[in-house]
């Protein structure tokens, strides 16, 4: 792959040297936890694919759509709405934050104590080996937690198209005018980026296009909700995180066809493992790519991951966008309500987050959870604990992980999951 898009990562200015390294070890990784699992649904090999070509191939449709004169737009969060970057006839990608790189350098801009997520997106950027970061036209910042917001002033000098999103930190009136408002803005800074202004058709079509993708996430959640699961939870993350990246309409049908063959697999009886084993909802963090630690750890100790109460997962993926407006602004609204509804741990209180995994470990039948917190993240960290209880009051056994994104602490985690998982059997 190196030789084949060499002049596009130069033209990207992308250290060539630092990137052909990344790659190596993204590969490496992927073949020892991806490519070692057995009994894989053969349509997963698309995924295969493009994460094969996910700095190559994708990287040059980008560049081709950039050359017919479509914007890409990149974003750290779920709350960047896509509905409104295609209705504009722009691609909306996802950012890198799932790796550590160069965190020396990091160290230098962002204190030590801050969460890998955002030390990933800075040293990406230090590093000069994300080609997303560097084929985007805008870079979407939100004011969400403390450490993004600062974070985000940093990454302010260091380029030349940040846009920062205002967010809400409560569910009130309020919180909900402010996401609406914030969301027209970011309509028309899209619209002038674009020269396309959004009509009431193209934005009905966006909608369309995302609520198709996310109603594929949902059935893929759904056919998980089986006994015995009929994929493994690293593939269904591997789903989560494509969909940030892929083509929509490409990945919506590419994940169906999946479906299609996870129900033959339940209607034939068919199981990914020859014995019961515990099921597992994983919460907390999200797990940008390819950051599989904990999953690998998990499904590795003879256990199988059912649900991710996540952003990469169902806490970004859950609902649709009502599309029944009678024109722009009735369709913006419902863009608004649907986005209000995630239930990240920015906001206070977050009665919500705590009901959805309750609601979860139902659902998929979960025998237990573990609540995955990454270091430094105060949100998430804080949260874990009345998550704990409230499991433990119901009898549910809950795990705490804090970590990071090296592998240093992987023996150790690995002893306490197969701890908790032997207590589950
Ligand atoms: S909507 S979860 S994608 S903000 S891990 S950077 S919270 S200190 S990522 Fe997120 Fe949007 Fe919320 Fe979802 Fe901060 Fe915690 Fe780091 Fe985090």
């Amino acid at each position: 792959m190196t030789e084949k898009y060499l002049s596009m990562w130069k033209d990207l200015k992308l250290d060539i040297n630092a990137h052909d390294q990344l790659l190596k070890t993204l590969g490496n990784s992927y073949r020892d936890i991806y490519l070692a699992q057995n009994n894989r649904p053969g349509g997963i090999k698309y995924f295969d694919f493009v994460m094969n070509e996910v700095h190559g191939l994708r990287i040059k449709e980008l560049m081709d759509e950039k050359e017919q004169g479509r914007k890409i737009i990149g974003s750290f969060c779920v709350f960047v709405p896509e509905e409104i970057v295609l209705a504009a006839n722009a691609t909306l990608v996802g950012l890198c934050t799932g790796a550590d790189f160069d965190v020396e350098k990091v160290e230098r801009y962002l204190p030590r104590n801050t969460c890998s997520l955002i030390k990933s997106a800075m040293g990406f950027k230090l590093g000069r080996v994300c080609p997303y970061l560097e084929t985007a036209d805008m870079i979407v910042g939100e004011n969400t937690c403390d450490g993004k917001k600062k974070a985000y002033e940093s990454l302010d000098a260091m380029v030349d198209n940040l846009y920062v999103m205002d967010l809400p930190q409560m569910k009130s009136e309020k919180g909900r005018d402010l996401l609406k408002s914030e969301y027209m803005r970011f309509q028309k800074s899209v619209e002038e980026l674009t020269g396309v202004k959004i009509t009431f058709d193209s934005l009905k079509e966006a909608i369309k296009t995302v609520n198709d993708k996310r109603s594929a996430l949902h059935r893929l959640a759904e056919l998980r909700q089986s006994d015995p699961a009929p994929i493994s939870g690293l593939d269904a993350l591997l789903a989560n995180q494509i969909s940030f990246y892929d083509n929509p309409a490409r990945f919506t049908e590419s994940l169906n066809r999946i479906c299609d063959e996870l129900e033959i697999r339940i209607k034939e009886n068919q199981s990914l493992k020859s014995k019961k084993i515990p099921r597992i909802l994983i919460s907390g963090c999200p797990m940008a790519i390819p950051n599989w630690k904990l999953p690998w750890i998990t499904e590795t100790s003879g256990a199988v991951i059912v649900g991710e109460e996540s952003c990469v997962g169902e806490r970004g993926a859950r609902n649709l966008t009502d599309d029944s407006g009678a024109d722009r602004d009735e369709l913006m609204d419902a863009i608004t309500d649907r986005y209000f509804k995630v239930d990240c741990a920015i906001f206070t209180p977050n009665k919500d987050r705590l009901n959805h995994i309750m609601e979860m470990v139902k659902t998929y039948k979960a025998d237990g959870v573990i609540h995955y917190g990454l270091q430094f993240c105060q949100p998430y960290l804080m949260e874990s604990i009345p998550v704990e209880k409230a499991l433990e009051a119901q009898d549910i056994p809950c795990l705490r992980i804090e970590t990071d994104y090296g592998m240093e602490d992987a023996g150790q985690l690995k002893t306490r999951v197969e701890a908790f998982i032997e207590q589950l059997q």
